[in-house]
């Protein structure tokens, strides 16, 4: 534990990704803590007191501690120089931060398909294939657990039953096939916005990103959008070289980018290392 800031984080979470990648493209160096979700360590109560919301990304910089991925990528934008992620006064930037932030219902779109494999496009990866009954039942264990630390600590009861709630929410949602078709449907305009800003900002010329010559938050999510969505084996819904192929391009060029590169072999690491345990 050698730097300034930690980030409690898992490397293949959608929302620690958009941590992790700022951290990245803002050449802010940083420990790493895993947080081995599959586990439930999020559930643990030293992780609790932590995060109330029992959630990663967390980072904590001294004595301070921030939740929320967008929070997190506010805050190092503010407290370390460098390239500029987030745009003020920007109308592009503030609406495709809108769509991409708020019109996107990651969770359901990848439990979704997750635990209705067939709604896949092309199949999920093996980072993803997981049997659906394996995840009903990691979500049995979870609340098991959730029941068993709020029993034996009291102050803690609260943040456990708020999230025993949630994961319930989470896992209806995401068993709803209806609802999940839905989603996958409904990314289709988010995929018409973001294609429509590419042209506009004329991407096709090989230095512009979403808003302009600087990589930005928006460009972080999007990235993170869709590595996802590749994961998944959904991204031939949305984008090739015939469909929406300003997305296509963008997604070429991404993943040439360094800090890109540099958070898949995060990825990586952690994956080995988990293989091994
Ligand atoms: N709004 C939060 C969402 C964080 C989130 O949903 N994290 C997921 C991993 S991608 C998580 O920790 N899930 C475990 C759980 O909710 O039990 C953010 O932007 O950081």
């Amino acid at each position: 534990m050698t730097e300034r800031l930690t980030l409690y984080y898992l490397p293949g979470s959608y929302y620690s990704q958009k941590a992790a990648l700022a951290l990245l493209e803002k050449g802010v160096p940083f420990n790493q803590h895993y947080v081995n979700l599959t586990k439930g360590e999020h559930l643990e109560p030293w992780f609790i007191r932590l995060n109330r919301n029992a959630q990663v990304p967390l980072l904590k910089d001294g004595d301070k501690l921030i939740p929320e991925s967008e929070d997190i990528i506010k805050y190092i934008d503010e407290q370390f120089n460098g390239v500029k992620l987030t745009i003020s006064g920007n109308d592009d930037y503030d609406h495709i931060n809108t769509v991409l932030s708020k019109n996107v219902p990651i969770e359901d779109i990848t439990y979704g398909t997750i635990l209705n494999p067939d709604l896949s496009a092309t199949g999920l990866h093996p980072l993803f294939a997981h049997p659906p009954q394996k995840i009903k039942d990691d979500f049995v264990t979870y609340q098991a657990r959730i029941r068993a630390y709020a029993e034996e600590h009291e102050e803690l009861r609260e943040a456990y039953s708020k999230h025993a709630e949630y994961l319930k929410n989470f896992l209806q949602n995401a068993v709803d096939r209806g609802n999940v078709e839905k989603c996958i449907t409904n990314l289709q305009i988010v995929f018409d916005e973001v294609e429509k800003q590419l042209i506009k900002r004329g991407s096709e010329s090989g230095k512009n990103w979403l808003i302009g010559p600087e990589f930005t938050t928006v460009d972080i999510i999007l990235t993170i959008l869709l590595n996802r969505l590749v994961l998944l084996g959904q991204d031939g819904r949305y984008f090739s070289n015939q469909k929406r192929t300003h997305v296509h391009d963008y997604w070429v060029r991404v993943q040439t980018r360094r800090s890109f590169q540099d958070l898949l072999a995060l990825v990586k690491t952690y994956t080995s290392q988990m293989k091994k345990d």
